[in-house]
């Protein structure tokens, strides 16, 4: 395998962390550098590590030119929650910062540029289950229109100016390690927390509310094998639907309660809700299995007995 030089934007967030150590073990710590408008917490200050605000589009394309980066991973967003509270400010971080992105592989001739997507590109009159990769996409989050509008920014400069841009569109992450900020799906992480610390959590959502959701190892396998795989099996350039499992907060509570029998979940369900109910309930992965061989690991019951286990062992 060729050397690559790796840069990795946002990696301070809950699914950067994560992937930045998947990328250390790709590509080698000294090959990957992993930037963030705040100093890194934890993991992350265990290799290369620079402050970049990927707002200010001049110092980042000194960055880049600098160091030569052969791939780059743009993971930088306002979630769905935080999107509507200040709407603009999220259009501007995840709209600007993409085409800024996408012009510098342009310019920097940067081999391959990783950008998430999201259910939240999906809409209320979308088919809800098995929700397939090309469908009606009606976004009513800032944070979907931009997800949306970011997809086809990215066929346009695969198809315009050949940019080995891949996307996936991920459902709901879960992991222990970093929490996530400013989600709908937020509460899938939180619960595990609480159900340890008080026995109890109030769900932001209600009981029945189904959202596709994904632990964090088969997200960052998703995007390690995406990125790796041979060009002409990605077919998609806007980004492929990838799943893993399905559940609502009732259920995984059920889960939960396995292993905490303890534990109780109450319901005060707030904005968030409407935005969970815009959303599909499940979605067919069947072209992102096909084109590239995504499988996933982990289900509700594994997720629910690794995070518990790894939550236990952890230092207070
Ligand atoms: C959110 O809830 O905003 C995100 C997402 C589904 O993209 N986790």
């Amino acid at each position: 395998m060729k050397k690559q030089k790796i840069l990795v934007i946002g990696a301070g967030g809950q699914l950067g962390s994560e992937l930045t150590q998947g990328l250390w073990r790709l590509h080698g710590k000294e090959n990957v550098v992993a930037t963030d408008i705040k100093e890194p917490q934890g993991i992350l200050s265990q290799g290369q590590f620079e402050i970049l605000d990927v707002l200010k589009q001049k110092a980042l394309f000194e960055f880049i030119q600098k160091n030569n980066f052969t791939q780059i991973y743009h993971l930088a967003a306002v979630l769905s929650a935080t999107g509507e509270k200040n709407p603009k400010f999220a259009w501007s971080l995840n709209m600007d910062s993409l085409i800024s992105v996408l012009d510098a592989a342009v310019e920097y001739k940067i081999e391959k540029v990783y950008w998430p997507s999201s259910i939240a590109a999906f809409g209320p009159t979308t088919p809800k289950d098995h929700t397939p990769q090309d469908t009606v996409m009606d976004p009513t989050t800032i944070y979907g229109i931009s997800k949306q509008a970011g997809e086809r920014w990215c066929d346009w400069y695969f198809r315009k100016h050949g940019v080995d841009v891949r996307s996936l569109r991920y459902p709901g992450l879960i992991g222990y390690k970093t929490k996530p900020g400013g989600g709908t799906t937020d509460y899938a992480v939180d619960i595990f927390f609480k159900a340890l610390a008080d026995k109890k959590y109030e769900c932001f959502l209600k009981p029945d509310t189904y959202l596709p959701m994904m632990y964090m190892d088969d997200a960052v396998k998703a995007t390690i094998d995406l990125m790796q795989a041979p060009a002409e099996k990605v077919k998609v350039r806007s980004s492929y639907n990838i799943s893993a499992m399905s559940f609502s907060p009732a259920e995984i509570a059920e889960e939960i309660k396995k292993h905490i029998p303890e534990f109780t979940i109450t319901y005060q369900p707030d904005f968030r809700q409407a935005i969970a109910d815009s959303w599909p309930r499940s979605i067919d992965d069947s072209a992102a299995r096909k084109d590239w061989g995504w499988q996933p690991s982990f289900g509700l019951q594994e997720m629910t007995k690794e995070i518990l286990l790894n939550l236990q062992e952890l230092p207070a």
